[in-house]
């Protein structure tokens, strides 16, 4: 098996964006508990989101939504973003809480309302010049609840239409990330509800689209790291929205549910030239953290990605290879095993000190009493919460 010491360059670059909304108060249709301290404000969102970069050393950017995010002054808000010692990343588009959204947006009948749609996104991409920004994301909610509520094919095909006017707007250096999910809040069908569709239209669009694969938008038991393969083979990956999930679109921490899904994920990822700073795959946290504290949910996120990640990166390739060619089913896959039982959390703690940062970065968070100092400076005032 490759040791620790020889994966820790590649270890260093790592670097995992953190989404904004994830330090929002979030819940269910049942409930959305509020904690102390929440953030009122984007800069709050930023400086929480600071705090998981300065422990962790892993998460040095910050996804906007808009307009959840919404600033009068994005070039000052990037400037405070850069004196926290973070950046402002991607740029997540939001056409699903209007009441004009109702019948869709992207995909809608009306062009009026389409062209509504269209705007938005241009005015994401205004946001993006002035944050530096390179990636804006499109989630639709759109779809049906029944069948014949609406003409697929035609839904589609506006769809295509609509993302083309987006992508003509964009600079020579922004990117176009569309995400799929297969159901929710459309429950017949979803305009971009897999891989597959994404690929379609973001192929069509030209090399500045790319396909999201969020990894709580598949039905049970789909083998992610399948299409993480397949996306990387096409050259289309262009972000992961990491989280867990047990039943559906759960955006728990990710790694909570099935590390061994994401180790494997990561094997793919890392295999398939989709590691590291040039690879032109971002990986981005999509989570929410409902009753657990925000910025500790944070911190155990990105420590899990790093903790497998460490796991994949010392996978012994060649001789993974060599098994592969002999059909040694059972040595290729203890090979495999082997780098995902190997406990490297000792390893990574020790490396951390070496970089000056702390062993155990939740502890030493927790420690730093910056959660009782916000609850205290941070009375008064509406919290934020994901959808408002
Ligand atoms: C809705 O499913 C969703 O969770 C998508 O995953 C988006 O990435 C996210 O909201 C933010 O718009
Ligand atoms: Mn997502
Ligand atoms: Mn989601």
């Amino acid at each position: 098996m490759t040791t620790f010491s020889e994966i820790t360059d590649q270890l260093a670059v790592q670097a995992i964006e953190l989404p904004s909304w994830a330090f929002g108060n979030s819940g269910t249709r049942f409930k959305v508990f509020g904690s102390p301290g929440s953030p009122r404000s984007v800069e709050e969102k930023l400086a929480d989101a600071a705090q998981v970069n300065k422990y962790t050393g892993l998460a040095p950017v910050v996804a906007l939504h808009i307009p959840w995010d919404k600033h009068e002054d994005y070039a000052a808000l990037r400037r405070y973003a850069e004196d926290l010692g973070i950046k402002l990343g991607t740029v997540n588009s939001n056409t699903f809480q209007d009441d004009i959204y109702k019948y869709g947006s992207l995909t809608n009948v009306d062009p009026a309302i389409r062209q509504r749609a269209i705007d938005h996104h241009l005015e994401c991409i205004d946001i993006m010049r002035e944050t530096g920004s390179t990636d804006l994301k499109i989630w639709l909610a759109d779809g049906t609840n029944y069948p014949g509520q609406g003409s697929i094919r035609g839904r589609q095909d506006r769809l295509a239409e609509s993302l083309q006017v987006i992508y003509d707007a964009l600079d020579e250096n922004q990117r176009l990330v569309l995400e799929y999910k297969f159901f929710e809040p459309a429950f017949y069908h979803t305009d971009v509800p897999d891989w597959g569709t994404s690929y379609v239209q973001v192929a069509a669009l030209g090399d500045k689209a790319m396909v999201c694969l969020d990894t709580g938008h598949h039905a049970p038991g789909t083998n992610i790291e399948f299409i993480v393969m397949q996306l990387l083979r096409l050259g289309k990956l262009g972000a992961f929205d990491f989280n867990s999930r047990f039943y559906a679109d759960d955006d728990l921490i990710v790694g909570a549910a099935d590390p061994f899904q994401l180790f494997r994920i990561l094997c793919e990822v890392i295999a398939g030239g989709g590691y590291g700073p040039d690879s032109g795959v971002a990986f981005m946290l999509d989570q929410c953290h409902n009753i657990e504290d925000k910025i500790p949910g944070q911190i155990r996120s990105v420590l899990n990605v790093q903790e497998q990640t460490a796991k994949a990166l010392m996978v012994d390739r060649e001789a993974l290879a060599q098994a592969e060619v002999e059909g040694d089913v059972l040595g290729a896959n203890a090979i495999l095993m082997d780098a995902f039982n190997t406990d490297v959390r000792a390893d990574l703690a020790a490396w951390r000190e070496s970089r000056g940062l702390p062993a155990d970065p939740m502890a030493a968070f927790l420690e730093s009493g910056y959660l009782a100092k916000i609850a205290e400076e941070r009375k008064g005032g509406k919290q934020l919460s994901w959808g408002a």
